[in-house]
């Protein structure tokens, strides 16, 4: 059992946050320091704690997260593109260990990231 993270009291409706997309699998909120015009998490509501720990049986889970991306994209109108990001552990600058995927648009990122 992982440990419970502010991820999982957003998933329970514990505390508040800016959902733009819910299903049975996964929610997507804001991020509260964004770092683009758009910032979204797509988090599972499974609580993996980070990529590096998900496991063949998450395989559908992770596809379904990566089409949830392109969805939410496609919803908040990211026509001219986007970024998918994972950061992993320490060295991948995570600091909520429940997995989650960055989607980040509405400006031109640069390329490579800091
Ligand atoms: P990472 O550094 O990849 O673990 O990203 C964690 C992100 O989570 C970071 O961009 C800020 C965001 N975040 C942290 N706490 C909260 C919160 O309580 N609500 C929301 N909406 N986002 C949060």
């Amino acid at each position: 059992m992982s440990e419970d993270t502010i991820f999982g009291k957003i998933i329970r409706k514990e505390i508040p946050a800016d959902i733009v997309y819910e299903d049975d699998l996964c929610l997507a909120f804001r991020d509260i320091t964004p770092q683009a015009p758009t910032h979204i998490l797509i988090i599972p509501k499974k609580p993996i704690p980070k990529l590096s720990a998900a496991g063949a049986d998450d395989k559908e889970l992770l596809g379904h997260l990566l089409l949830t991306a392109k969805e939410v994209a496609q919803q908040q109108l990211l026509g001219n593109g986007y970024r998918v990001v994972i950061n992993t552990d320490q060295d991948g600058g995570q600091t909520v260990f429940h997995l989650h995927l960055h989607l980040l648009g509405g400006r031109h990122l640069k390329w490579p990231p800091g």
